[in-house]
């Protein structure tokens, strides 16, 4: 009894469901009764929760694509890419993410990208910073090859990293 009790705290309500399947509109009825959580489950309870279940399930496949974080100023502080070095699958989303010592931001340089690719499309402006903590700077390169990047600001203090695009 204890497993029934709490399903029935989460799963929607039936009631007037038996009424409804007797007109032509049964179908509309039953979403309408998904999409309108009550408490009171007395019948059924067993098929919808099979209903629910698969309905969570597909939800948890959005948002699964790759992706890798870079830090920008490490835990300790210094100015830095962490990593400073690293490889992605073409399209992967890059997330750079401000962690210490900024404002920062990400520049391409243009001599040191595959050939083709437009610096300017992949970069932050050099103007432009990451101010706060937690700000990201999000890009995905399609073009296979190597690619230099730096920070604007620290870039004299060695805050520089590459990407390979495999
Ligand atoms: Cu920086």
């Amino acid at each position: 009894m204890a497993s029934i009790t709490s399903a029935t705290v989460a799963i929607p309500s039936f009631t007037g469901l038996k009424s409804a399947t007797t007109k032509s509109s049964s179908i509309v009825r039953v979403h309408t009764a998904v999409a309108t959580p009550k408490l009171t489950v007395k019948s059924s309870l067993k098929d919808f929760g099979v209903a629910a279940v698969a309905a969570a399930a597909s939800f948890a496949l959005v948002g699964n694509a790759m992706a890798i974080d870079v830090l920008l100023g490490s835990g300790d502080g210094a100015l830095a890419f962490v990593p400073n070095d690293f490889t992605v699958a073409k399209g992967e989303k890059i997330v750079f993410k401000n962690n210490a010592g900024f404002p920062h931001n990400v520049v391409f340089d243009e001599d040191e990208i595959p050939s083709g690719v437009d610096a300017s499309k992949i970069s932050m402006d050099e103007q432009a910073l990451l101010n706060a903590a937690g700000e990201t700077y999000e890009v995905a390169l399609t073009e296979p090859g190597t690619y230099s990047f730096y920070c604007a600001p620290h870039q004299g203090a060695g805050m520089v990293g590459k990407v390979t695009v495999n």
